[in-house]
């Protein structure tokens, strides 16, 4: 994933690169803050206004410094910044997650004293590093959390309809299995015609316990059900799938309540479509607004090459992103890490 927006920051980060290392060579004189006047060879008058001879020097003092520093200026990374900024949005990037990156690299760069001949392109990549992960949050470590908390945990994971929590739930359940925890599955997607032979044919392949209804029956009953197993064979983890959609939306909220009621899940896991770009950091905050989430799950990053919503949706909603979705298999799955995703990025591979 992140193939279009890695090349895009990639000419990104040589254009700041660039812009800086011409703010470094030019002569004080062609510094674009100098006067035009002074770069120009059309006839002057004799006498030159006293303010203007000012400003040539100020201007040779803000750009160039003695002792071999440099002071950048805004105007000087202006193009790049811009460039920046579009590649940002181009890929779905969330516009107050890219002013914020924009905002960090210019208060990063410009006006700091650099010595020249240190390396131009490391000041730029250490700065883009620090801009994307100060937006990317930490990332949530599901495994901490279960070995630090009373089992069984109880994780509820919702969501627009086709997105993939069920196959999230299957993915997560193999993944925790693999870990050495005990899992059982609650099939609360009793909505949808399929659903529950759905999430039976992935438990019985994952070899994962699954505590199911009839279609059509209370999700709360199922979900209360499947609660009342893990804790009398005192099993580590309740994974819940659900469903995305209702007879109405307020249906489904309603519904939603009381499942956490009922259910008393320790986390919301919101899920979500990579591909769905900035529409799923919309949904995603939305939802968090009206039931509450406590983690987000992007699936389809394998076939997202924006990358906007994984960049945007934890510092949109405040709430961490735990894992990506990377394709149809079980082991498709990832915890989400800022620090591979930056390196991803801005790694020179
Ligand atoms: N490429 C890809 N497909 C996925 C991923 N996660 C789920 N899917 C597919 O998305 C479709 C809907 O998934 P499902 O789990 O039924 O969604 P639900 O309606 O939210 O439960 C299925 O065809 C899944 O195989 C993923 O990470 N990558
Ligand atoms: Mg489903």
């Amino acid at each position: 994933m992140f193939g279009g927006l890695r090349e895009r920051l990639q000419s990104a980060r040589a254009l700041l690169s660039g812009s800086i290392e011409a703010a470094a060579a030019a002569p004080p004189s062609e510094k674009p803050d100098a006067p035009a006047a002074s770069r120009s060879a059309a006839p002057e008058p004799q006498v030159r206004p006293p303010a203007k001879k000012t400003a040539t020097f100020a201007s040779k003092v803000r750009t160039f410094v003695i002792d071999r520093e440099l002071i950048i200026t805004e105007k000087e990374l202006a193009d790049a910044l811009y460039e920046l900024e579009m590649t940002l949005l181009e890929s779905d990037v969330a516009l107050p997650v890219t002013d914020a990156i924009i905002a960090h690299v210019k208060k990063d760069l410009v006006g700091k004293h650099r010595r020249i001949g240190q390396s131009v392109d490391s000041l730029v990549v250490s700065t883009l590093r620090s801009a994307l992960l100060g937006v990317l949050g930490e990332g949530f470590d599901l495994i901490t959390y279960i070995k630090n908390h009373e089992r069984p945990v109880k994780i509820l994971f919702t969501g627009v309809n086709g997105t993939g929590k069920t196959t999230t739930v299957a993915k997560v359940g193999d993944f925790l299995k693999k870990q050495g925890f005990t899992v059982v599955i609650g099939a609360g997607d009793t909505y949808r015609a399929g659903a529950i032979e759905q999430i039976e044919v992935h438990a019985e392949r994952t070899g994962i316990k699954i505590i199911q209804h009839q279609q059509g029956a209370d999700p709360s009953a199922v979900l209360f059900d499947a609660v009342q197993y893990a804790v009398s064979h005192k099993m580590d983890v309740i994974l819940a799938d659900t469903a995305g959609r209702f007879h109405t939306k307020a249906n489904l909220m309603s519904q939603l309540e009381k499942i956490r009621r009922v259910m008393k899940p320790d986390l919301v896991v919101y899920v979500d479509e990579a591909i769905a770009g900035n529409d799923a950091v919309v949904r995603a905050a939305e939802f968090d607004r009206t039931v509450g989430a406590d983690a987000v799950v992007l699936t389809k990053a394998d076939m997202d090459s924006r990358g906007g919503a994984a960049i945007s949706i934890a510092h949109t909603i405040g709430k961490p992103l735990m894992f990506l979705g990377t394709g149809q298999g079980y082991d498709d799955i990832v915890p989400f890490s800022p620090e591979a995703v930056v390196e991803e990025l801005l790694g020179d591979a």
